[in-house]
């Protein structure tokens, strides 16, 4: 029996339509699906992947306990979850809340029953020790729009496929499919700007492959992005360039912005940033002049000491420009399960600092502490230590800065569990590792993504093959269930109860968009549904194209979704402000106090002396963060592991292509074949992330095999950006020699 079925690929945010062909329950083989409304055929090396990652002999089904001989065994998920009970229930007992610590990674963003019950566990756990991927990413930039727009998840994504004009800072779309703007096939994308006459303009410290397809660019030295767009603003309140268009009414501090960026020409910035001021105000005026534009700022730009600070001046510059919420420029996406009323005027507006880490004082930010610091918290003794650790989808040893150090605290732990398919870096050292249901046994809908997607798209996949251990919403339940006290062989299915319960009651309370039914009424019409589903399908029929349970015939539910395996297409990105707005004063906040607090510390280092040899990272098509080596066509071919170096530095350090190199930091040393290239800019190496898997008891045959070192060995953990705890993964201070012995 072959039949195709439709889904959409989990592993990265550009949510391409996968085409699986199965035979006899077996998947033959795996292509883009030209109907998918959104992605249309496109996909990228790693979508075939699935295939493998489906049927990856390293993948655990049945869960690991630690024995007494110290070594972990298989063991039934009762034991499993019994293990977890006796571990974690007695230190929060003894020890409080804040004695254990939760860090969840990337993939929960991509596993839909981890979204629906990450946040029971959250409140479960109630700890302060709460770490998550978004503090080595995207943290600058939920600060930055929570502060200015009162909501964190209120991020604009840049309308490419209307804009004019692209300007595009610190990050790599054509090879890592773009992050904080959803779009599958930015390659056919950029290409299609172009097309119609716009423009694509790159700014990076190596001529990337994006950069190559673009019509300009420019290299800049790491970490001055935020000089660069602050010049940039400053040119066009000195040029007279400002134009908001019909943004004006809903902005507040506009004058006084005029005041901040007056210290930033590009006159003054240029020496730093290495780009000359005469570009600097040609690509402002270009963009000015471009009938749409936005600057789209990522992780080579939030991955800095001025990280906040960067991401908010980009928004400014879009703002100043009219390109805000306006199309072509950077606008706000209305997801299909936006909830509640997402255009309801509410204006709490946002803050940070709520706390403060326990060892280094580092500030909350977004409801969580910096990972940078998660070692601190485990290895220095006194009341509040961390003693037991929870991880979800996340190998923080290879992942986030000095990774070295953590994985050496993590053997002081009393406890750790892990939800995680492998025995990887990390969860080698956990007592418990309880495996997900393998990748294609799961239903999927993108939360995260259509709330930052350059199109309004919903689309949703039923499992394809059934799973024989339990869903990640019973783990995460359990666990939720232990962290309260609770027996963990409870009724799992209280945890999505009550989440499903929370959101009905705010649908139909007074103002909500299903205001007038009843609680007891909604919950009946989904009971049908697994406990994920009744959630999922109550926030799409609620949202904004909801068919508002037979009050918007026609509308939306997940009913339609499994009617349109190749998504349903709610059209372009249309503006939303002011209704959007969260803040207080109900306008985009141009001024932040926290933000003009750290103004003068950027102004003071724009005189710094720069490092004379800095790292940075880079992404690669075949590889996803840290977790995809163990999938043999992701690492087939030589070693990708490669320290990139300009063809002077090399001179200079008499390095020699082909062999090996030391690269040392203030943390620690890795060696890493060099490979001299003149897309590099003088003065910066680089080093992708993820990689260095041959470890003692990682049991991921492959990826042990692939070669390479973890670049997070040199980053330091002691450097983060102060307003949002990200970590500081790029320009990295770094010296460079030739190693005794050549790699072979
Ligand atoms: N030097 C440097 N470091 C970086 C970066 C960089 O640019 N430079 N980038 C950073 C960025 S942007 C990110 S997002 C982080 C990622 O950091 P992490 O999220 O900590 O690391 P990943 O490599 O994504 O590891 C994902 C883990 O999830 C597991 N997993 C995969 N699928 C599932 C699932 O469905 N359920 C569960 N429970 N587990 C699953 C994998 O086995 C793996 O252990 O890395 C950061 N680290
Ligand atoms: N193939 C693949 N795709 C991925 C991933 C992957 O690991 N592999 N990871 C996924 C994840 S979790 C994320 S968050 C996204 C990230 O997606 P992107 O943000 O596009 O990430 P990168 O490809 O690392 O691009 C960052 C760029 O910033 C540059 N850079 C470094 N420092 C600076 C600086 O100071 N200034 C400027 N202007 N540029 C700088 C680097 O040279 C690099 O080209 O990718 C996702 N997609
Ligand atoms: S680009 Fe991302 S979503 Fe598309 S196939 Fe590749 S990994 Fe999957
Ligand atoms: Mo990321």
């Amino acid at each position: 029996m072959t039949a195709t079925h439709f889904r959409t690929c989990p592993l990265c945010e550009a949510t391409c339509g996968l085409a699986i062909t199965m035979d006899d329950g077996q998947i033959a083989h795996i292509r883009g699906d030209d109907a998918d409304v959104f992605s249309r055929g496109f996909i990228c090396p790693k979508g075939t992947a699935v295939k493998h990652l489906q049927e990856d002999p390293d993948i655990l089904h049945a869960p690991l306990v630690r024995g007494a001989d110290g070594e972990l065994h298989q063991a039934t998920w009762h034991d499993a979850f019994r293990a977890v009970e006796h571990g974690l229930a007695p230190i929060i007992e003894q020890y409080g809340r804040n004695a254990t610590a939760l860090y969840v990674g990337n993939p929960s963003v991509h596993s839909l029953s981890a979204t629906v019950m990450l946040p029971a566990l959250v409140k479960s756990l109630a700890t302060q020790n709460y770490y998550t991927a978004a503090s080595v990413d995207q943290i600058p930039k939920h600060v930055s729009c929570g502060l200015m727009f009162g909501k964190p998840e209120l991020i604009p994504v840049p309308d490419i496929d209307r804009t004019d004009y692209l300007l595009v800072l610190g990050a790599n779309p054509w090879v890592s499919n773009g992050s904080l703007a959803t779009a599958p096939d930015w390659p056919g994308r950029i290409r299609a700007i172009r097309a119609r006459g716009g423009k694509v303009v790159v700014v990076d410290p190596r001529r990337t492959e994006t950069a190559r397809k673009a019509d300009e660019h420019l290299f800049i030295r790491p970490g001055t992005d935020v000089f660069l767009v602050l010049a940039m603003a400053h040119a066009l309140v000195d040029e007279g360039r400002v134009d908001l268009k019909g943004l004006l009414p809903h902005v507040a501090g506009l004058e006084d912005l005029s005041h901040l960026v007056a210290p930033f020409s590009p006159e003054a910035v240029a020496p730093a940033t290495g780009i000359a001021a005469a570009d600097i105000r040609r690509i402002t005026r270009e963009l000015a002049n471009a009938p749409s534009g936005s600057v789209y700022d990522r992780v080579g730009v939030h991955q800095h000491r001025f990280g906040t600070v960067a991401s908010w001046a980009c928004d400014i510059v879009n703002i100043l420009t009219g390109n805000l919420d306006r199309p072509g420029g950077r606008m706000f996406p209305l997801p299909a399960h936006g909830f509640p009323d997402p255009d309801a005027p509410s204006g709490r507006g946002w803050r940070t600092g709520r706390f403060s880490s326990r060892v280094k004082g580092h500030r909350e930010a977004y409801g969580q502490l910096p990972v940078a610091t998660l070692a601190d918290e485990i290895i220095t003794p006194g009341e509040g230590r961390v003693r037991a650790l929870v991880t979800i989808a996340g190998n923080p040893v290879l992942s986030t800065p000095n990774g070295r150090r953590l994985s050496d605290a993590l053997e002081q732990l009393d406890f750790m569990v892990a939800v995680d398919p492998y025995v990887n870096e990390t969860t080698r050292h956990a007592d418990v590792i309880l495996p997900p249901p393998p990748i294609l046994t799961r239903h999927h809908y993108d939360f995260a993504f259509y709330g930052l997607s350059v199109r309004n798209v919903a689309n949703y996949s039923p499992p394809l093959t059934a799973a024989d251990g339990p869903d990640e919403w019973e783990i995460l339940s359990r666990l939720a269930l232990v962290a309260n006290g609770q027996p963990v062989d409870g009724d799992a299915s209280v945890v999505p109860s009550l989440a499903l319960h929370s959101v009905v009651q705010k649908a139909t309370a007074p103002g909500g968009s299903l205001a007038g039914k009843s609680v007891d009424e909604i919950v009946a019409a989904v009971e049908h549904r697994g406990p994920v589903e009744r959630i999922l399908d109550v926030r799409l029929r609620a949202g904004p194209f909801g068919d508002r349970f037979g009050d918007n015939p026609g509308g939306l539910s997940l009913a339609v979704l499994e009617d349109n395996p190749h998504g349903v297409d709610l059209g372009p990105l249309t503006p939303r402000l002011p209704n959007a707005l969260k803040t207080a004063s109900g306008k985009v906040e141009l001024t932040p106090a926290e933000i003009v607090e750290d103004l003068p510390n950027v102004e003071r280092a724009v005189d710094d002396v720069p490092e004379d040899l800095v790292l940075i990272g880079r992404r690669q098509l075949r590889s996803n963060n840290s977790w995809m080596h163990n999938v043999p066509t992701m690492v087939k071919g030589s070693n990708r592991c490669t320290l990139l170096v300009s063809p002077a530095d090399a001179t200079r350090l008499d390095l020699v292509d082909g062999r090996s190199a030391c690269v040392r930091s203030r943390v620690g040393e890795v060696e890493a074949v060099v490979e001299i290239c003149d897309d590099m800019m003088p003065g910066v190496v680089s080093l992708p992330h993820g990689w260095g898997h041959d470890l003692p008891g990682v049991r991921m045959d492959v990826a042990r095999a692939a070669g390479g070192v973890s670049a997070n060995d040199v980053t330091d953990e002691g450097l983060v950006d102060p307003l949002s705890g990200n970590a500081v993964l790029n320009a990295v201070p770094v010296r460079v020699h030739a190693a005794a012995v050549a790699v072979p």
